[in-house]
């Protein structure tokens, strides 16, 4: 709660974006919370928070728990934050207990996990995991400022990034608590999930260029409407989407919309779509990448507009490894907890950092499954409940050799 009040002013709902003042400010106060609970804090090359926790083996590989806590805009207060916060509380718990782990922790708060204003999300998570490219770097917002600078400005170091790489042979395995997002276990009455896959994101910026006109001279025949091929493509995305086999899980969005010049009497000339297809299905992501390729290209001839599509992102989905997923059944087990396996819809930095180890998620519930939204919430017992499973599976974890 105290977490969430660290939000942009001029935003709907508890918004706090990464190249935001408040995120910027937010930092400090986790910063002081990841100290406070005995953890030795840095920031990496990219401004990822890591707090590490010395293991009775330091040689042995960490054990690695994190997540995100900036925002979308008009987010709520439990995305991200409850398992950056839970992994910080399962190392006060480790400590207080007076217990001591064989394997080091590592507790992360990765930078930037939602999509920002170049189109990338996951910014810190890709890093260590040695995918965030230099063209990913350059990327240019719509002021033709680039990430680097950004980056920059906020006071990473973009040029050092391999120094953040985090080495998989160093990796025992990574953790993620976060919320579901979804209403799955609401709908069961369960208060905890174990991840099975996290769903493959395939995001588009799809440029359509017509020509501006006067709106009342221009006769309806001559006109090159940028919106309204626009407002097609919003209406080919979602009908692709909902294009798919029985009990099919693939979603399609458009969420974000720019026209230019945006006058009330002015033919647009020029629209932007951010537009985005998701599944556990590869197969079914991959079909839409195509199929919205085709279909555009037959809406610009028709319509005589110049269309373009900018792939800005094509994860794969990620299936969870079935170690840390059985540590975690075990550790349900333990508390004497009932569980309910299932995939994400949402992304997360779990994604990314599966790349480098065996990964694994808990989930608790979202109210009626509701997010990236002020309404976005969460019990506090559920919360809690998900802590004592993150601590619970850790020290399973923690006893094995190989996970
Ligand atoms: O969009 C997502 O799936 C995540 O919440 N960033
Ligand atoms: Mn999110
Ligand atoms: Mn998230």
């Amino acid at each position: 709660m105290e977490l969430a009040e660290f939000r942009e002013p001029d935003q709907p709902g508890f918004t706090r974006r990464t190249f935001s003042e408040p995120y910027q400010r937010s930092r400090a106060w986790v910063k002081e919370l990841m100290e406070a609970a005995g953890l030795q804090v840095r920031t990496d090359p990219t401004g990822n928070l890591i707090g590490e926790l010395q293991g009775e083996a330091p040689e042995l590989s960490q054990i690695a728990v994190g997540s995100h806590t900036d925002t979308v805009a008009g987010g709520g207060r439990f995305d991200g934050m409850v398992g950056v916060i839970g992994a910080i509380e399962v190392a006060r718990l480790i400590r207080q207990g007076g217990q001591r782990l064989r394997h080091p922790l590592l507790v992360a708060d990765f930078l930037g996990e939602e999509p920002n204003r170049f189109g990338l999300s996951c910014l810190g998570s890709r890093a260590v995991a040695g995918q965030l490219s230099q063209g990913h770097l350059l990327r240019p917002d719509e002021s033709g400022e680039t990430l680097i600078s950004a980056l920059l400005e906020r006071g990473s170091r973009p040029a050092d990034l391999s120094e953040g790489l985090w080495q998989p042979e160093r990796l025992h395995c990574y953790l993620e608590l976060h919320i579901e997002q979804g209403s799955r276990l609401q709908r069961a009455g369960i208060a905890l999930g174990v991840v099975t896959a996290i769903a493959g994101i395939h995001r588009a910026v799809i440029t359509v260029s017509g020509r501006p006109d006067h709106a009342g001279t221009t006769a309806m025949n001559e006109r090159r409407d940028a919106l309204a091929g626009a407002a097609e493509v919003v209406l080919l995305v979602e009908r692709l989407a909902r294009e798919q086999g029985e009990g099919g899980s693939g979603v399609g969005t458009v969420g974000r919309l720019e026209v230019s010049p945006g006058a009330s009497n002015v033919v647009p000339g020029e629209a932007r779509a951010w537009a985005e297809f998701r599944s556990i299905e590869p197969a079914w992501v991959q079909d839409r990448h195509l199929a919205l390729e085709a279909v555009v290209a037959e809406l610009a001839a028709r319509r005589d507009l110049g269309v373009s599509i900018d792939w800005v992102s094509a994860e794969p989905p990620v299936a969870c490894s079935e170690g840390v997923r059985q540590a975690i059944q075990e550790a349900l087990e333990g508390l004497g907890q009932p569980s309910l396996e299932l995939p994400s819809g949402a992304s997360h930095d779990a994604a990314h950092v599966a790349h480098l180890c065996p990964m694994g998620m808990i989930f608790i519930p979202s109210r009626d499954g509701r997010s990236h939204c002020p309404e976005e919430w969460t019990e506090p017992e559920e919360v809690a409940l998900g802590v004592a499973a993150l601590l619970a599976t850790v020290l399973r974890l923690d006893r094995r050799d190989t996970v």
